[in-house]
């Protein structure tokens, strides 16, 4: 398939992102590259439990893992590093033709210091926690402690430099710094030295990032008022994790991110979330502290479908690639995978799906393999072959997608099978000349079965290919084009629709549909790749 002919080779230039006209791309092999990836479990990252993580991964169809590396197992010994179990994961990512984001479990991992080695929790003076209002150490490190700076800066930097002696082939495409960083628990360290800098002025590059004018005696309540704690946790975290990210990056240049434990951006309430990392209301600050850090992302838990589409429109900015490192595996919830992709998406990956853990669904049934698996593979599966067509596309901005958001409850209206133009439609994508009209669900002839999915988990991408051709991938979903634009009024019919699949980057068409296959709309009731060239007479 297509990713031989990308094989990781030495040589190749090294991963970078890349802006054009707002949008974003990750060039891998200088060639535009989507992440189709998952996430491991946070203790899997071992050579005892590596072997059940490239099952699971097999399974689901990856392109890329995310696994941690951990802190405490780097540097056993102050300045003793061990690069035994990075060389293991690089190495057997390439026997599984796998590229690798490594994630930094430093500092913070989820708020916590949990990841230190040893040798620094049996010194917490030194590497000190942060303190609440009432001056009860949390369990969360300090944003101003130098000592756990400058520790983390030199493992860092020898973590990077020895990707950079091992990693000549470009396995490791990218870099969490941290995870989650922030604190829960505590808006910020009221020690007394986080005291006597909160009182201080306002650094001016923060007035410049924030846009504010310098106030009274300048100091974070006098320019920030209500937002002072917030703000002032999230810039020192911020420029913390921005010296280390750049320490980094001055050895060895890819591409490097920082992960965040969202709040709900809809409806935020006081911070009770976890306070520190990049959420939407400090975005500013972050870019301005830590622009080694090459883009912002959400890890997104939200169930609700109208919280999730609002943290991917607020993470994909002009001055932000959308990046989704963690989320829901289950149920319907990967359908946001195209979701994902009509933000531009450089990559998605769930989390937490190498394990043979018992797991229940919603109803308290244990899940079979397939459950699991099922829900991440049957998009992978699909885009895997044609990943980087898909990348290319979206940087050029010629992809849309829809997904369905209710269950099926009625449905009606089962229209007269033959009536081509009041037939049902969720959903429209608008292209040029050219209406998609897409509806959910299964399908006989123009109406909706009586049988259908028990999840809202319809899906579907379109690409203009041209300005009569159109790259289609869905499930659960079917479309009906609609002349428009300076078509308007036209009779026009399919020229052709080829089902197919990519090999080494072109479409090749497995065979040709029409009849029944065609006449009543395009149907997706399993995941399939379509080309569909239309014309008017
Ligand atoms: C994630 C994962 C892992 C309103 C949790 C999510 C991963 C970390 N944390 O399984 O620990 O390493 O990044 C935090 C989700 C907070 C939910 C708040 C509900």
């Amino acid at each position: 398939h297509s990713f031989k002919t990308y094989a990781q080779k030495e040589g190749d230039k090294l991963p970078y992102l890349k802006h054009k006209n707002g949008r974003h791309a990750l060039f891998v092999d200088d060639e535009p590259y989507l992440i189709l990836g998952a996430q491991c479990n946070n203790s899997s990252a071992w050579p005892e439990t590596l072997p059940k993580v490239w099952s699971a991964m097999e399974k689901l169809h990856i392109n890329t893992l995310e696994i941690p590396i951990y802190w405490e197992q780097f540097e056993p010994q102050q300045n003793k590093y061990d690069y035994s179990v990075i060389n293991t994961i690089i190495t057997q990512a390439r026997e599984h033709n796998i590229r690798l984001v490594l994630l930094w479990f430093a500092t913070w991992k989820n708020g916590s210091n949990h990841y230190m080695p040893q040798w620094m929790k049996q010194q917490p003076d030194k590497y000190f926690n942060m303190v609440d209002k009432n001056g009860n150490t949390i369990d969360s490190p300090s944003p101003h402690a130098q000592a756990t700076l400058h520790a983390d800066i030199k493992a860092f930097s020898a973590f990077m430099e020895h990707l950079k002696a091992f990693d000549k082939q470009q396995t490791v495409i990218m870099v969490q710094v941290q995870n989650e960083p922030g604190a829960w628990g505590s808006v910020r360290d009221y020690s007394k030295l986080a005291e006597k800098i909160f009182n201080q002025p306002v650094p001016n590059k923060v007035l410049k990032a924030a846009k504010k004018s310098p106030k009274l005696n300048n100091n974070w309540t006098d320019v920030f008022g209500k937002n002072a704690d917030e703000f002032f946790q999230a810039w020192h975290v911020a420029s913390y994790i921005g010296k280390v990210a750049e320490a980094g990056k001055a050895i060895y240049p890819i591409p490097l991110y920082v992960n965040a434990a969202i709040r709900n951006p809809i409806n935020p309430g006081p911070p009770y979330y976890q306070v520190g990392g990049p959420n939407d209301n400090v975005f500013e600050l972050w870019k301005a502290a830590a622009p080694a850090v090459d883009l912002l992302a959400p890890d997104i838990y939200f169930s609700d479908p109208k919280v999730y589409l609002k943290v991917l429109e607020v993470y994909s900015r002009t001055d932000n690639p959308l990046f989704i490192p963690e989320t829901f595996w289950h149920d319907d919830y990967t359908k946001f995978f195209y979701s994902a992709l009509h933000h531009g998406a450089i990559g998605y990956a769930p989390f937490g799906l190498d394990d043979k853990r018992i797991r229940l669904g919603k109803d308290g049934t244990k899940l079979t393999e397939k459950d699991m698996y099922h829900p991440t593979a049957i998009n992978y599966k699909l885009f895997k072959p044609m990943a980087r067509t898909i990348a290319k596309l979206n940087f050029e901005g010629k992809i849309k997608t829809a997904v369905q958001l209710n269950k099926i409850d009625s449905l009606s209206p089962r229209g007269n099978a033959f009536d081509r133009v009041n037939y049902l439609t969720d959903k429209t994508l608008h292209f040029e000349n050219w209406d998609i009209d897409i509806a959910f669900g299964l399908f006989t002839r123009l109406s909706r079965t009586k049988y259908q999915p028990k999840l809202a988990d319809g899906r579907l991408l379109a690409a203009k290919l041209n300005d009569n051709q159109f790259l289609l991938a869905g499930y659960h979903s079917r479309v009906m084009f609609k002349p428009t634009g300076k078509n308007k009024g036209k009779q026009w019919q399919y020229l052709v629709v080829e089902e197919g699949h990519y090999e080494n980057g072109k479409f090749k068409p497995d065979r040709i549909l029409n009849g029944d296959q065609t006449d009543w709309g395009l149907v997706f009731d399993t995941p399939k790749l379509l080309r569909v060239t239309v014309y008017t007479r």
